[in-house]
């Protein structure tokens, strides 16, 4: 398929080591992925659903010990310790190739290797980069044809250039022991074995698109971030646009996909979905902060997801999506999950692929990290700016992490720089999309301390310098917290739908509409330009939800200084000086 000699030399290298019985191009037509789906039923390693109910559907039951991605054996293999910095897992290039190789040999024996050239972003983007993903797995062809561009049509563009990332998949014996994902930032190079999880084997998402990327990026001078896009359509037709960070499942896809308010629907307000998970940012040709989304679908979690919640979702997963550890509802082969509707099946598989009736069984059906692979252009509120290679221009910034305490629903940075300590500060009650003990409050910088490809310090420094080159076009940076709750730990505010009241007071600040309440910790909402209109909510809850409590504050002072000290010399002093400056306004 193609000609370029950096692509053949590499494919008969790995060739030499995992020794495929089988060669197979991934072209991305549609005849070639309906036959590998005929193929992977055949198998049993996917099933085939309702064709009337879920056209073009399949459901998949992974290995019991790989339903999340490996964080403790995630590698981020630059020549030292300190280039992968204080957050990462590191080990030394030689060591880490040597160890996977060796793992990974042999392992194709008997299998076929499927080669997957991919795009992250539109081809013809000048944002886009090029991966070619290995992998002797079907299922991971099948997802990475839905979340990025792939094709023969990428081979041709790449033509005869070096400039491409290399991805190496191999299942293995799925033995958690032995399972690893390495990434060799100077080398653009991804080994992952023994695994079968989407976040740990489909390169293009997270190893790519956020560790590789923000490694080029910061050597580029742009952001590869952990970041949903949305365009906000006010009456007048205008749309605004934002990116938000958030960590894994605090709801990233619920407000890319957010649907208005009766009272905001009639005024005629509509909200686009461009992106849920990942964002490339780079300074345009205005001087503005652009963003595109290099994907090309969904991998969104199930569990929660239903008519109420995400209407948008449901209507996106209706066709040609991939289900992974739902449950299986025998009487009408189709798929279900906690919280999909207060009807479980009767007659059903749970995710383990144990008989499971869901009126009586005491345990969950669907894995709490369950998920689905749904292509972007299912969803009925894409973007029409989605495939435009320019991508769309930010207003604004949003940090936010699952927080029962002391972050109020929304409040403004004074500045980027103090924008950069808020988004440096987040943390968030941890959640099932990775492995690990649920419920513990971890600090997660920008939502990125997983995905980060380099030293968090120096990324630290580079979104400080991106603030410089932005100047008087910086976007303004934004803190939110949809999780807040009172002492019984009801949540204080509905979110979903209602969240586009915050992100209107957010909109309205950037547009300088409206003033506010400057306070310790930056500017928050007067009451008054928080519309709740419509909405059940006393103004004691808002002001609970607007709240600073200065004592609660102090102690995540001390706690952001804590977790400051380990990134050591590399800290930079913009951001030593916003903590002093949040600590002395808070004894003022
Ligand atoms: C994801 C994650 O899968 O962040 O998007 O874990
Ligand atoms: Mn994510």
């Amino acid at each position: 398929m193609t000609k370029n000699e950096s692509v053949i030399n590499w494919i008969e290298s790995v060739k030499r080591i995992v020794k495929p019985d089988n060669v197979v191009w991934i072209d991305g037509s549609e005849s070639q992925l309906e036959s590998l789906r005929g193929e992977a039923c055949k198998r049993n390693e996917i099933i085939k659903l309702n064709p009337e109910k879920c056209p073009g559907c399949y459901l998949r039951r992974s290995a019991l010990n790989d339903v999340a991605r490996a964080e403790d054996r995630t590698f981020i293999c630059t020549k030292t310790k300190e280039e992968a910095g204080p957050t990462n897992n590191w080990w030394e290039p030689k060591f880490a190739y040597d160890k996977v190789l060796g793992i990974a040999k042999n392992s194709y024996i008997g299998k076929t290797m499927y080669i997957i050239p991919y795009s992250m972003g539109m081809p013809e983007s000048k944002f886009s980069k090029i991966g070619i993903e290995l992998t002797d797995s079907i299922y991971t062809v099948l997802n990475m044809a839905i979340m990025t561009r792939v094709g023969k049509n990428i081979l041709e563009k790449l033509g005869d250039s070096n400039d491409w990332v290399r991805g190496l998949h191999c299942s293995c014996e799925l033995d958690e022991e032995k399972r690893y994902v390495c990434h060799f930032p100077e080398d653009k190079t991804i080994i992952s074995v023994n695994s079968g999880y989407g976040g740990n084997v489909l390169l293009g998402k997270k190893c790519f698109a956020l560790r590789i990327a923000s490694f080029l990026a910061r050597k580029e001078k742009w952001l590869a971030e952990h970041m949903l896009i949305l365009g906000v359509e006010k009456p007048n037709g205008e749309v605004k646009y934002v990116c938000a960070a958030f960590p894994s499942a605090c709801g990233k896809t619920n407000l890319a996909m957010l649907i208005p308010p009766q009272i905001y629907k009639s005024k005629g307000y509509k909200v686009w979905c461009v992106g849920d998970d990942i964002a490339w940012l780079r300074i345009g040709k205005d001087g503005r902060l652009w963003a595109i989304n290099p994907e090309n679908g969904f991998f969104g979690v199930a569990p929660g997801t239903s008519n109420k919640s995400n209407p948008n979702a449901m209507a996106t997963v209706a066709k040609n999506t991939i289900f992974t550890n739902v449950v299986h509802n025998l009487e009408d082969n189709t798929v279900w999950w906690e919280g999909m509707d207060n009807n479980p099946p009767e007659n059903a598989v749970d995710w383990k692929g144990n008989p499971w009736n869901g009126k009586i069984s005491s345990e969950r059906g669907a894995h709490p990290n369950s998920r689905f692979t749904a292509p972007a252009k299912n969803c009925p509120y894409l973007s029409k700016e989605f495939d435009n290679p320019e991508g769309v221009p930010i207003s604004a910034i949003i940090f936010g992490g699952r927080r029962a305490s002391t972050i109020p629903l929304v409040y403004e940075a004074r500045d980027w720089n103090h924008g950069v300590f808020v988004g440096s500060t987040i943390s968030s009650e941890s959640t099932a999309a990775s492995t690990g003990k649920l419920g513990v409050l971890r600090h997660n910088p920008m939502a990125m301390m997983p995905f980060c490809g380099y030293n968090m310090g120096e990324y630290f420094s580079h979104w400080i310098e991106m603030g410089k080159l932005l100047g008087k076009n910086a976007p303004k940076i934004f803190s939110v917290n949809w999780f807040g709750t009172d002492n019984q730990g009801n949540f204080l505010w509905p979110g979903y739908g209602d969240n586009l009241r915050v992100l209107e007071w957010i909109i309205n600040r950037c547009e300088g509409k409206i003033g506010a309440k400057k306070t310790p910790i930056g500017f928050l909402p007067y009451e008054k330009d928080i519309n709740t209109s419509g909405m059940n909510i006393s103004s004691d809850v808002l002001n609970m939800l607007l709240n600073v409590d200065i004592e609660k504050w102090k102690k995540e002072a001390g706690k952001i200084k804590e977790f400051y000290k380990i990134f050591e010399n590399k800290l930079p002093p913009e951001l030593k000086n916003q903590l002093l400056i949040l600590e002395e306004n808070l004894i003022k």
